[in-house]
């Protein structure tokens, strides 16, 4: 009996853990609007996930339709209210200029699992702003494991 207290004892623990992940691919964007004077766009991405590290992609000079096709991985927290993309142009002077926004709430999120589908940019206040971003996002919580 002792011994099997000691096999049970890990598998309690490991369930007690939370294991929410969510795996957000940047894919594309495309008819994004003109920002620089002299030229088109230098486009980049921020990513948010909940109050976690803001992370940002790699800026690609000139374009429109940018491709980026990079992945950030977080583990979310249970206090994570959404996931949030933002595209920015980036220029010497100012280093970000907001183009537009996708959110995700987190409930939409665990609903809906697996996203794989272009959307249209928001506003900061929710309106419909120029150009559409493409992403994957896998969202793995831990009931499904
Ligand atoms: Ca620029």
């Amino acid at each position: 009996m002792f011994f099997l207290a000691r096999v049970l004892q890990p598998r309690c623990c490991f369930f007690s853990l939370s294991l929410t992940t969510c795996q957000v691919m940047i894919e594309n964007a495309r008819n994004l609007p003109r920002m620089d004077t002299f030229g088109l766009s230098d486009p980049f991405c921020a990513v948010t996930c909940g109050k976690g590290v803001r992370h940002k992609t790699k800026v690609i000079k000139n374009t429109l339709n940018p491709t980026w096709h990079e992945e950030f991985v977080y583990n979310v927290e249970d206090s994570a209210r959404e996931l949030k993309i933002a595209v920015y142009d980036w220029s010497l002077t100012k280093e970000e200029d907001f183009i537009g926004q996708v959110t995700f709430p987190m409930s939409e999120l665990v609903a809906s699992s697996y996203i794989n589908d272009w959307f249209k940019l928001r506003t900061m206040d929710q309106q419909e702003a120029k150009g559409e971003i493409q992403l994957k996002i896998n969202f793995v919580s831990e009931e499904q494991r």
